[in-house]
């Protein structure tokens, strides 16, 4: 039997593949030939090809798309710090206190519309028009201080990399865009086509945004992954006719996510071979090096269920000084090293987040040293450098299967720490640092 007859379902991703990959080995100029660049890229793409065809024989796929359209804020842009802050400020100045909650009501507005809510839930004073413009210098100051979403980077190099046209959709006022974007390096040249709230008749949810970007693109809308984290910018771009990947900013929000075709928890978590589009190859022994960050303190006492109900005792750090930290990095598992300064260097795996299992109403960091101890170490102060990621925070059917994904993940942190790429930083002075 021919290959091409066992996956008949697959055939126009396989199309799609074959087409990259021979696009670039035999419709290129001989100029073209001559640049190693270009020779590489064939490579890459055959590659690809050859990823596509093993995944066409595993795992079904889920539509084919031949472009992305991204949002900006809360999507690449981790804009939503900036905008607790901004409010907490201005908010302050008149004697009323910024409660956190009210960003659900503000994520994938418009300004007017997000300025509208603001005037109503806090009775101010003043127009939506003056609290806009009191707000607007505020939010302008803040924006070389807007950091890349973990994975925004890395998404945005890999699809240009690959020619996959991409495309910037937002709600945000055009001239707004090109200022955040120009603070991250390669992005506005990556991006074919970018289009603001303000160059078409009404945002989103409004599908407007994202046609007009499908027609610049020259692309069906039904040939279009959308990527987006609020409501508004899901309903736009299934009203668009597209495909659409959510990744919610806000936590425990995914069962409002009905409408997306699929939901993920950060951009880390997205994988584009499922949308015909080229895999991710930075994925190592099942874990994705991030850069690496660290955090630290003294040991916490926790929930007090780590040892008695799971059998795996996590030295919690207390959140407080590291909020913005923290609500930086997405939940999930992640491993790295761990050092206290009178007992050594130890490998390490840990969660960040609600555990979902126990719905916690708190994002807490669980780190599990890969070491036995002879005794309690709280209140020792507690170094983490994390360097790598394993999987997205998840639910089990019971504690048992929980106990043994966590296992799973031990051992993979285990033996990918051995790599010369994570195994560096087991001498970074942080580790051994007392303070
Ligand atoms: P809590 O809920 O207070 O965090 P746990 O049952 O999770 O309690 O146990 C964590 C405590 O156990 C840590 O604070 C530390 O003092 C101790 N401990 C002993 N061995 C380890 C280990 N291998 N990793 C993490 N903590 C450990
Ligand atoms: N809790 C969850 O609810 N879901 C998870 O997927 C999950 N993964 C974990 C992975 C590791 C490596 C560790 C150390 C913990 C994880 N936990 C998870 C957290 C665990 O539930 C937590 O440590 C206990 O609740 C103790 O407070
Ligand atoms: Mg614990």
């Amino acid at each position: 039997m021919r290959l091409f007859d066992q996956i008949p379902f697959r055939r126009d991703k396989l199309r799609f593949a074959f087409c990259q990959a021979h696009t670039s080995l035999s419709l290129q100029s001989p100029d073209h030939f001559q640049s190693e660049c270009s020779i590489d890229q064939s490579i890459v793409n055959l590659c690809d090809l050859y990823v596509v065809l093993k995944m066409s024989i595993t795992k079904p796929l889920k539509k084919l798309v031949s472009c992305v359209i991204l949002d900006l804020d809360g999507t690449l842009l981790h804009t939503d710090g900036i905008v607790s802050d901004v409010l907490r400020v201005y908010l302050g100045k008149y004697g009323k206190k910024w409660d956190g909650r009210e960003v659900q009501k503000i994520v994938g507005k418009t300004p007017l519309e997000a300025a509208t809510a603001v005037v109503e839930d806090y009775g101010l004073s003043c127009t939506t028009s003056e609290l806009l413009s009191e707000l607007d210098p505020m939010f302008s100051n803040q924006w070389c201080n807007i950091k890349a979403l973990p994975g925004a980077n890395r998404l945005i190099k890999h699809l240009s990399g690959h020619r996959v046209p991409i495309a910037l959709a937002s709600n945000s006022p055009r001239e707004n865009i090109e200022t955040k974007i120009s603070f991250h390096q390669g992005w506005k040249e990556s991006f074919l086509v970018i289009i603001g709230g303000d160059e078409v008749r009404s945002g989103k949810p409004s599908p407007e945004i994202f046609l007009e970007a499908a027609k610049r693109l020259n692309i069906e809308p039904s040939s279009c992954l959308v990527i987006e984290d609020s409501l508004p910018g899901v309903t736009a771009g299934k009203a668009a006719g597209m495909e659409v990947v959510a990744v919610p900013s806000l936590p425990k929000q995914s069962h409002l996510f009905t409408s997306a075709d699929e939901v993920i928890n950060s951009l880390l978590d997205l994988h584009p071979e499922k949308w015909g589009l080229p895999p991710f190859k930075d994925w190592i022994k099942d874990t994705l090096p991030i850069e690496s960050w660290q955090i630290g303190g003294p040991v916490i006492k926790g929930f007090g269920r780590g040892s008695k109900v799971l059998g795996i005792p996590t030295a919690n750090l207390s959140t407080e000084r590291y909020s913005a930290l923290l609500s930086e990095h997405p939940s999930g598992v992640y491993f790295g090293w761990a050092g206290l300064p009178t007992r050594g260097v130890f490998k390490m795996v840990m969660s960040i987040g609600w555990n979902p299992y126990f719905n916690n109403t708190e994002k807490t960091i669980e780190p599990w040293l890969l070491h036995d101890f002879d005794e309690d170490f709280y209140g020792e102060e507690l170094h983490l450098i994390i360097v790598g990621y394993i999987r997205p925070e998840a639910n089990f059917p019971s504690l048992e299967s929980l106990i043994e994904k966590i296992h799973e993940d031990r051992k993979i942190a285990e033996e990918a720490l051995d790599l010369p790429m994570y195994s560096k930083f087991k001498d970074d002075p942080y580790l051994k640092d007392s303070t």
